[in-house]
């Protein structure tokens, strides 16, 4: 499909024709980044034309649509991924080649839309695009923060973070749509009044503060198929605005507490994955665009349908982790006190429309509101969530008579707390969870008593990531070569990739797969120079973890290991020893100072073990500044070995193993999340798998009996490693590394020694990496394995996740764009 715009005359004449409208420039005379605006726009007047068709079809076919509800949707760049689904990438960049433009760097001019944390917020986006590829209604539903994720700058090995106004140059795929507003209310308090026209009371919100949410639409759009669904993004504006003249009115002091509210509620991303900050404007932006979503669905569905008890056939939320779950009783309060329906028939309707993916069993991650804090500043809605309560508890009671416990740990309310995951199953329709691992942990353990009570519930559905980005526009040329083998319709089904396996025994094929590579690795490593100033061996084993910094995923494994390679090498410079290459890449949350020590710990093994003569360049290690999507693309199509070293039962699935799978990386890691999947689609000959399983973790962690003391006493080697911690080997300042030395051995407050099982699992890593190093030695073998990883890959698109989330939680309808 090349659209009339895409013909390359029109397309060159249109940039030109931007540039001068918006800039009053010739193209000559224009930056880089004025270029990229134009770029856009053009790119814009084909998308919106798709986009009204789309929502036209919409209207005639009357799908059900699924609003997809979360605090995060970490985008990456649009430019780039809507030319690849406009399937214009390659006719747009000879146009703009004739123009004597380079598309690459045109791509590099737009900021990264970075409105998530990680992996739930990149899952997210990769589902809206799955969505749209399938031909599904759906929308997207989020906040459009001011600043997203913070930029990383390393200074002096540690982490700096800077805001990253992502909006100031205006963003083109953005539309603004205040006709849609919506208002939200919060604070003040609940009266009760008798209502003559039905008889009984109701329920009266007074005294609150107003936002207006104001809704900025960005198109996304299906892969060859016409379809642009929407992701919509709420910002906030005061009600009022700020007016003299109400100084004399008198609400001065209002005007003013209504804007900063306003202000407030978008302006920052929480940066914090896997951690629940517990703070209340977290609380005010999660009912912020809960409430304005909700608003709008229901709007959207009475324009066409009359009959509110029957909205679940058309409208159904789902709530990615509990952070949307106010949307449950957001949902009751719109349905009893808007369109007047009763309690029950509120429930009823309520209880098939929502549904819950649960992301983590870490502890610290759950939400939970003190009740003082929730009902205060969400009055109306807290009195719902009473009532919710009080008749959960009287079901548990009615099952389980006599048994306090089980209140104690189901209730919705208890020990002052508001337990958000708690709320989303009982009113959800659908529980699940990301693979198949996390699933059965959440059944056998964290959701044991609530899997009892209502099993029917709960369901897994594995994670995937969307190939069209991850691998037609992050890795191009391997893109083309798969594309050479086996026809393009992997594109869009990816089980078709298993095909390659007829080619991995093939010598000639092998070579083509391992020069590509090659290839994707001078790539990075010019990236690696010109950012970090290392040069690195393009021909050395690059050994990639790249991922938010977090303890559970170990990336201090991985680095004490280095460690350990450090001094086999100085002890043994004779030794064969395969160069390597370590890069990580990882953003540690602003207040978590362990995670920020880490980073610095890796900077300063960078610092010696590069600058140290004489270990010949046989290792390196990069630390990649601001790791985000943009760059994550070029990292997964450069890495030799992918890294998911979890401590087994933490990692619910990661997406990122399957990115670095696709693009030909073989796992090293735990049985852990979707890991274990892959190993089942691999086979374990072709992944190195290390390390406790989950069962085990999960016996030690409930029943003691492991001591890290033990090991440290007995394995002289490990014992060196972390003695370097403290000895002024890779700091003059022997204190800067004690909280990590000490974490490993002691025990402190309530946190177990080596809560994260390093030291336990310290030897079968060491001996996993040892049998990286041989199976890279032999050439063929690993081109094998390599391109079995992306043979095997199949599995893991979301093409798949969606299909199954549509057959067994959403039951959508198709939709075809003439
Ligand atoms: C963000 C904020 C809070 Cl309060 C809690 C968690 C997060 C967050 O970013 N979680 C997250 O990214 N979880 C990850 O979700 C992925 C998608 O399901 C999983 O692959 C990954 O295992 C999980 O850690």
């Amino acid at each position: 499909m090349i659209d009339k715009q895409f013909k390359k005359e029109a397309f060159k004449e249109s940039v030109k024709e931007n540039v001068k409208f918006l800039y009053r420039k010739k193209l000559e005379e224009a930056t880089q980044e004025q270029i990229f605006q134009a770029v856009c726009y053009t790119v814009k007047d084909v998308i919106i034309d798709n986009w009204l068709e789309t929502q036209n079809a919409y209207k005639e076919q009357d799908p059900k649509t699924v609003y997809y509800m979360s605090m995060e949707f970490l985008m990456g760049r649009a430019l780039g991924n809507n030319l690849i689904n406009l399937t214009a990438y390659k006719e747009v960049k000879e146009a703009l080649d004739e123009l004597g433009l380079d598309l690459n760097v045109i791509e590099d001019q737009e900021p990264d839309p970075a409105l998530g944390n990680g992996g739930l917020g990149r899952l997210a986006a990769c589902f809206l695009d799955s969505l749209a590829t399938l031909n599904y209604s759906a929308y997207g539903c989020g906040i459009r923060y001011r600043y997203g994720m913070f930029k990383q700058q390393i200074k002096d090995g540690y982490q700096i973070e800077v805001p990253d106004n992502w909006l100031k140059n205006g963003y083109p795929f953005e539309l603004r749509r205040p006709e849609y507003a919506k208002e939200v209310h919060f604070g003040g308090y609940v009266d009760v009044e008798y209502d003559p026209a039905t008889g009984s009371n109701k329920f009266v919100h007074k005294g609150y503060q107003a936002v207006k949410a104001v809704p900025f639409d960005m198109p996304i759009v299906g892969y060859n198929n016409k379809i642009v669904n929407t992701l919509r993004i709420w910002d906030a504006e005061p009600i009022v605005d700020f007016e003299l003249d109400s100084f004399d009115k008198g609400d001065y002091k209002k005007a003013v507490e209504q804007e900063n509210l306003a202000r407030n509620i978008v302006e920052v991303l929480y940066p914090n994955d896997n951690h629940m900050a517990g703070k209340e404007l977290r609380l005010k932006q999660q009912y912020f665009f809960v409430s304005a979503s909700l608003q709008a669905a229901i709007a959207k569905y009475k324009k066409n349908h009359k009959d509110i008890m029957k909205l679940h056939e058309k409208v159904t939320f789902q709530m990615n982790d509990t952070h949307p779950t106010v949307a449950v009783a957001e949902l009751m309060r719109i349905l009893m006190d808007e369109e007047g329906l009763g309690w029950d028939d509120a429930w009823s309707v309520t209880t098939k429309c929502v549904a819950y993916t649960n992301h983590t069993i870490m502890a610290e991650a759950l939400e939970k509101w003190p009740v003082e804090l929730f009902s205060r500043l969400l009055p109306r809605v807290y009195q719902i969530i009473e009532e919710i309560n009080r008749r959960f508890v009287l079901e548990i009671q009615e099952k389980y008579p006599g048994n306090y416990d089980k209140i104690k740990k189901m209730a919705i309310l208890y020990d002052g707390q508001v337990k958000m995951a708690h709320l989303a199953i009982v009113a959800g329709y659908s529980v699940n969870g990301v693979a198949k691992l996390h699933t059965e942990i959440l059944k056998k353990q964290e959701l044991k008593d609530f899997y009892e009570m209502m099993p029917e519930k709960f369901n897994n559905k594995t994670n995937g990531i969307t190939q069209r980005r991850f691998l037609l526009h992050g890795n191009q040329l391997l893109a083309d070569w798969v594309t050479d083998h086996i026809g393009p319709e992997w594109i869009t089904d990816l089980s078709q990739i298993s095909k390659l396996k007829v080619y991995v025994d093939d010598e000639k094929a092998q070579q083509e797969f391992m020069n590509i590579k090659y290839q994707n690795k001078v790539r990075l490593a010019k990236y690696i120079l010109e950012h970090n100033g290392v040069e690195v061996n393009p021909r050395s084993i690059f050994d990639v973890q790249v991922k938010r910094l977090h303890e559970y995923k170990r990336q201090l494994l991985n680095i004490l290991h280095v460690i350990y390679l450090y001094d086999q090498i100085k002890k043994h410079p004779e030794m064969d020893f395969y160069p390597r290459t370590f890069i990580f890449g990882a953003k540690a949350s602003a207040g978590y100072a362990r995670a920020k020590k880490i980073i610095k710990l890796i900077n300063s093994v960078a610092d010696v073990v590069n600058n140290d003569a004489s270990i010949e360049g046989k290792l390196k290690v990069v630390f990649i500044e601001n790791y985000r999507v943009s760059n994550a693309e070029m990292i997964f199509a450069a890495a030799d070995v992918s890294e998911q070293i979890s401590t087994a039962s933490k990692e619910a699935s990661g997406t990122g193993n399957m990115k670095f799978m696709l693009n030909g990386a073989p796992t090293l890691g735990t049985m852990d999340g979707a890991n274990v999947e892959i190993v089942d689609e691999v086979g374990k000959e072709n992944a190195f798998i290390f390390g406790l399983s989950a069962d085990e973790v999960i016996n030690y962690e409930n029943n003691g009996g492991y001591d890290p003391r033990v090991i440290y006493n007995t394995d002289d080697e490990i014992r060196q490693v972390l003695t370097e911690l403290v000895n002024g080997t890779f700091s003059s300042d022997t204190e800067l590394f004690r909280d990590l030395y000490n974490s490993l051995l002691n025990q402190n407050g309530g946190e177990r020694a080596d809560q994260y099982f390093i030291l336990a699992d310290f030897r079968s890593y060491a001996a996993a990496q040892k049998k990286v190093e041989e199976a890279y030695k032999d050439e063929k073998g690993w081109a094998r394995m390599a391109m079995l990883n992306t043979a095997c890959a199949g599995k893991f698109t979301s093409d798949r996740t969606i299909q199954e989330y549509v057959d067994d939680i959403w039951h959508l309808d198709k939709v075809y764009i003439k």
